[in-house]
């Protein structure tokens, strides 16, 4: 296939100053008639042929300046249309007229049903599949969209912008027209009509000006859209308050729909999501879909500025819109929650997606030089490395020098399409500081190693630590010169807290981070009276891999006084990781004890420590997964060891605290009425994570039975049922709870994704042949996303012991599935594929198995790009 290169940009020939679009919506036999303003840039020859994109399109009508063109004046093919007789005015005008079948459209890209509901989703090349435009996200125009429908079918019609017109029209049809004042780009661009529920708020905003807020559900679930209403209108606040950036609509819409490859997406005035990502009460979602549907809603309405006011210049520049943004719903989310709690969980989340990612075949750098399809670049490394890197500038700059940048950026480029080295540009000019070499971390793939040693003199009173970065690059020949890398730290002493030393050399340090930018540095403290235990790297402050020299002895002396509640955690998980690490590597009937005494008495010491949030406690005592053991033992993996490892831990644990677990369990009983707020779920967690510990102690599930009926909300439910199914899975009482789950939940679709999810996970070689047998179930679609990754996703890449069975039976049902489903949405088969990006860590034998599996898809004669490339990729 072709291969896009960020060294070919070059700007478009013509722009499309205003684009009006009228659409007939018919279930099979939908007409667009797009018209055109179209501008010959200055410079361009007049003869230049007009190249407009397609995908899959029938052109069925044309004219050009109001005139029908000479057959030889233009060509059309469904993934284009040249016009070469262009007229020789600098501005003409071009009417399109295109038909579409959105019921038959399973890619869910461009115009398609949901649930009879017609929406569209145009990121990143949608829009090419309703009309042939200039689909590229630095043309920017002013849309203006007539829609008509029976009213019957479609009593709701919407669009971006603001409502100008509606009527009604002959044979029980009607119309509406919106407007949308804002130039954009196409991918932006979004159509609703059907029959839905509405809930409705206002929000005033900064300068007093009230904006009508709508979210659509379908009927009945109206009740469910509350918490999404809240945080949109808490999102609003904070963003005015944090950053001073103010809505400019009249209106704000989100309309969640059941069939849809993404989570959301920020159209315009118009936002599209998911429906898992806005229905929830206490009966259907759990504490974690509640903050994700508060992330998500931030998220897309942030991009509101970050992305939308400014958008990216071309594909490359994704980071410049997602990086800035997640960093902005984080950011968002520590403030409604618990700051140290909310830095845990996205490090946790970083490492099990980001890092596997930078170290295998699918690495690239956050700012990608080359694509042969865009929708496989909508992924951890442009989100969350990308929003990692905006908070280096934060911690580079301060929470000053920052905002002044922020506020720079987007003084100036409002309105535009922007890069990153403009984006940069704005902070070194708003605060002077120069960002050529932190600029690196858009450009050079892969995760950093930091190597640390240290030593004291007693004498002079002098403590030294030298520090190393190593860029192992993951893509051969990719770049990889050292990186301007900001370390947080502390130099912790036995009695005080953080030490204060007289004067420091080796490093710029400006208060707490010291400014890695050499290939090593030997950083001299004086005036350090004792030895120090150094805190390195507080608040996960750069995105790399730690090699820290400490001991257990130091480890365990910073989990439990660390003044840095964040550094207290990452020292306890260093020192776990590394213990379950050294259990893996033992013989199978050394492992019975995977800690030593001192490990277990830190754990118990927080889990009875009430002066610590119950968030916070909840997070200590969870243990890393096994995919998280994995990536720290790196090659040769056998997911059995692990899995043995890990269980042998948690019955340690379990039977070391059984007295404060049960005291926990019994004493966090719900209180009152549900709450999602951030301190009830984290009590909610605490005793989950009591009741786990106890259920794997005791070898004994009764106490998991007994929750799941006693149960009266989803976190608790889900989780009594995953414990249950995952622990004794054959049993009446496991089999009669999942029976009672789906007796309740069988038309609730998002809710039965828990259950098939739950059952996808559960650990060991049988779980296959249950998978094979829930595609069958009623409830499960192959065309539904959200289903398919419940139930395929989850098995693929939450399931380490059933996926990599030995046999190879877990690669070839996956690719299988991948083949199957490639035909109607190659977006989610690609990301599917994803899965396999760590095959070549596992031992020999899987490794053949895992080839051999991907090679038997990749002989298919007919692949789509989309998982051609990831495919590809995987195997090189
Ligand atoms: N732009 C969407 C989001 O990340 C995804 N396509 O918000
Ligand atoms: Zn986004």
């Amino acid at each position: 296939g072709t291969v896009i290169r960020l060294e070919d940009y070059r700007p478009s020939d013509y722009l499309i100053d205003t684009t009006d679009l009228a659409f007939t919506l018919e279930p099979e036999a939908t007409t667009v008639r797009a018209k055109l303003s179209v501008r010959r840039r200055a410079g361009v020859a007049p003869d230049t042929p007009l190249v407009l994109d397609g995908d899959e399109l029938t052109l069925a009508g044309l004219k050009v300046n109001g005139e029908t063109p000479a057959e030889n004046g233009y060509t059309a093919s469904p993934d284009r249309l040249v016009i070469g007789d262009v007229p020789a005015d600098e501005t003409f005008t071009v009417e399109i007229e295109t038909r579409l079948n959105p019921s038959a459209n399973k890619q869910l890209m461009g115009l398609y049903r949901s649930n009879g509901t017609y929406c569209t989703q145009c990121e990143a090349e949608g829009f090419r599949r309703i009309t042939y435009f200039l689909d590229r996200p630095d043309v920017l125009s002013v849309y203006t969209v007539r829609i008509e429908a029976r009213t019957e079918d479609a009593p709701l019609l919407l669009s971006n912008g603001n409502r100008t017109e509606s009527g009604r029209l002959e044979n029980g049809w009607h119309y509406a027209v919106w407007h949308d004042p804002f130039p954009k780009p196409s991918y932006l661009f979004a159509l609703v009509a059907g029959n839905l529920g509405v809930v409705r708020d206002t929000f005033t905003t900064m300068s007093g000006r009230e904006v009508a807020l709508e979210i659509y559900v379908e009927h009945g679930k109206e009740p469910r859209a509350a918490y999404a209403m809240d945080a949109l209108k808490r999102s609003m606040k904070w963003d005015e308050e944090t950053f001073g950036r103010e809505y400019d609509l009249d209106i704000f819409m989100i309309v969640a729909v059941s069939d849809f490859n993404m989570g959301a997406m920020e159209n315009k005035g118009l936002n599209i999501f998911n429906d898992k990502y806005v229905l929830a009460d206490e009966r259907t979602a759990t504490d974690a879909d509640y903050a994700n549907i508060e992330a998500i809603i931030a998220h897309e309405y942030f991009h509101n500025w970050t992305g939308n006011r400014i958008t990216c210049r071309d594909w490359f520049q994704l980071c410049l819109k997602e990086g800035l943004t997640v960093f902005r719903d984080h950011e968002f989310s520590a403030d409604m929650r618990s700051r140290t709690v909310k830095r845990i969980a996205e490090v946790k989340l970083l490492k099990a997606h980001q890092f596997p990612e930078d170290a295998g075949p699918l690495a690239h750098p956050v700012r990608p030089r080359r694509y042969s399809e865009i929708n496989n670049f909508y992924t951890a490394t442009v989100y969350e490395k990308g929003s990692e890197v905006v908070r280096m500038i934060r911690t580079i700059l301060g929470e000053d020098g920052f905002r002044k940048g922020l506020d720079l950026y987007f003084e100036r480029h409002d309105g535009e399409a922007a890069t990153i080295e403009q984006f940069i540009k704005a902070f070194e000019d708003a605060t002077g500081a120069d960002l050529a070499q932190f600029a690196l971390w858009y450009d050079q793939p892969g995760t950093p190693n930091l190597t640390v040693s240290s030593h004291h003199d007693a004498g002079p009173k002098r403590f030294t630590m030298t520090i190393e970065q190593r860029l192992t690059p993951p893509i051969e020949g990719a770049p990889h010169a050292p990186m301007h890398i900001p370390v947080k730290f502390g130099l912790v002493s036995a009695g005080s807290g953080d030490m204060e030393w007289t004067a420091v050399s080796g490093a710029e340090v400006t208060g707490d981070v010291i400014h890695l930018r050499e290939p090593k540095h030997t950083v001299v403290f004086e005036g350090i009276n004792e030895r120090p235990v150094a805190s390195l790297l507080r608040g996960f402050s750069a995105p790399v891999t730690l090699f820290p020299e400490a001991e257990d002895a130091d480890l365990a002396f910073l989990a439990r006084n660390d003044p840095d509640e964040y550094g207290r955690w990452q020292a306890l998980s260093t020192l776990v990781t590394r213990q379950m690490k050294q259990a893996a590597a033992r013989s199978a009937d050394e492992r019975g004890e995977v800690f030593d005494e001192e490990t277990c008495a830190i754990f118990m010491d927080i889990a009875a420590d009430d002066s610590y949030e119950h968030a916070y406690r909840a997070l200590c005592l969870t243990m890393p997964g096994e995919n998280d053991i994995a990536r720290e033992i790196g090659n040769d993996i056998d997911p059995d060891t692990i899995h043995a490892v890990h269980r042998a831990a948690s019955r340690q644990l379990g039977r070391f605290g059984e007295r404060i677990f049960a005291r926990l369990f019994h004493g966090l009983e719900p209180a009152g009425s549900y709450s999602p707020d951030a301190a009830s779920a984290g009590r909610r967690a605490l005793r989950n994570i009591a009741l786990s510990y106890l259920c794997h102690g005791s070898q004994d599930t009764a106490l998991a039975a007994k929750a799941f009926a006693q149960a009266d909300n989803m976190t608790d439910r889900a989780h009594a049922l995953t414990l249950l199914v995952h622990l004794s899975p054959r049993t009446d009482e496991t089999i009669d709870a999942l029976k009672a789950f789906q007796d309740e939940f069988r038309n609730e679709p998002i809710v039965m994704d828990k259950w098939f999810t739950i059952q996808a996970t559960a650990p060991g070689a049988e779980t296959l042949e249950t998978v094979k047998a829930l595609t069958g179930q009623t409830g499960f679609s192959w065309d539904n996303p959200n289903r398919v990754r419940a139930l395929i996703g989850a098995f693929s890449a939450g399931n380490p012991t059933g996926f990599n069975r030995p046999d190879g039976e877990g690669y070839q049902f996956l690719c299988q599935a991948i083949g199957r489903l490639d035909g109607a949405n190659p977006q989610v088969a690609a990301r599917l594929m994803t899965a396999m990006r760590s095959w070549k860590n596992l031992e020999p034998g899987r490794r053949e198995m895992a080839r051999k599996a991907m090679e038997g898809l990749s002989a298919r004669p007919r692949l789509s790009r989309d998982v051609r490339d990831i495919l590809d990729r995987t195997l090189a």
